[in-house]
């Protein structure tokens, strides 16, 4: 991490909400580092002889959260390594071990600019990953028994940390069912809010 706190935007919506797609964008027009959580923790897991790779990939498969002390130090190894100073931190917190753990490692050593919220339709995220995962994705959680968890947990467990930061009037609501354009379009009017 660079000496000033850098400053960090997260990313939260439901599973095929667009979240990487849109960080995609966002990082070519506003020079974020964008770092997934889920992208780290599938690296993590592919690392031959990883300690955490059977966990890892059980709770993936299953929909359920890792461990916020895994997600939380491949954060933050790959915040130190990047050496910038703007991360936006795609799929996490996304439950209140996550919350919990974050508060306690990492939320005096950031600023948080805003929880930017895809809010998005279940049929039209789950049709997304259904179509991702027919067009050879390779993630073992594109399959219908694998996003019927997922949904569980988002609705049951991340729901309430975009609320939690809802009250603090962080939080950056998109439409996010329409085309990756028209979505950008919105994303654009909210970044250019905080940085000019
Ligand atoms: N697509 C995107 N936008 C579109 C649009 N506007 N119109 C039409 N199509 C659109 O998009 C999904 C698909 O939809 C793509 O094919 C895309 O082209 C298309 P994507 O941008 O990938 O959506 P995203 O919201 O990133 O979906 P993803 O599947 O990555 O979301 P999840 O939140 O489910 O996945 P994540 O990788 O974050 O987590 C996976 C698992 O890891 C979790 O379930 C959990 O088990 C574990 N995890 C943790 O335990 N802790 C963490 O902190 C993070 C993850
Ligand atoms: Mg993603």
């Amino acid at each position: 991490m660079a000496n000033v706190k850098p400053s960090i935007v997260f990313v939260l919506g439901g599973p095929g909400s667009g979240k990487g797609t849109q960080c995609a964008k966002i990082i070519k027009e506003f020079g974020y580092v964008h770092l997934s959580a889920g992208d780290l923790l599938r690296t993590e897991r592919d690392i031959p002889g990883s300690r955490y790779g059977d966990l890892i990939e059980k709770h993936i498969r299953n929909g359920t959260i890792v461990p916020v002390e895994i997600t939380c130090n491949l954060l933050h190894a790959a915040m130190n390594n990047s050496r910038k100073d703007r991360f936006l931190i795609d799929g996490f917190p996304r439950n209140q071990d996550n919350l919990e753990g974050w508060n306690r490692e990492m939320a005096a050593k950031v600023n948080l600019q805003f929880v930017l919220f895809f809010d998005c339709n279940e049929q039209v995220c789950i049709d997304r990953c259904l179509k991702r995962g027919s067009s050879g994705s390779g993630r073992s959680d594109d399959n219908e028994e694998s996003l019927k968890k997922r949904f569980i947990t988002y609705f049951k467990d991340t729901l309430p940390i975009v609320d939690h930061y809802q009250k603090q009037n962080l939080v950056r609501k998109i439409d996010a069912n329409s085309s990756e354009d028209t979505v950008f379009e919105e994303v654009k009017k909210c970044f250019k809010e905080v940085i000019l």
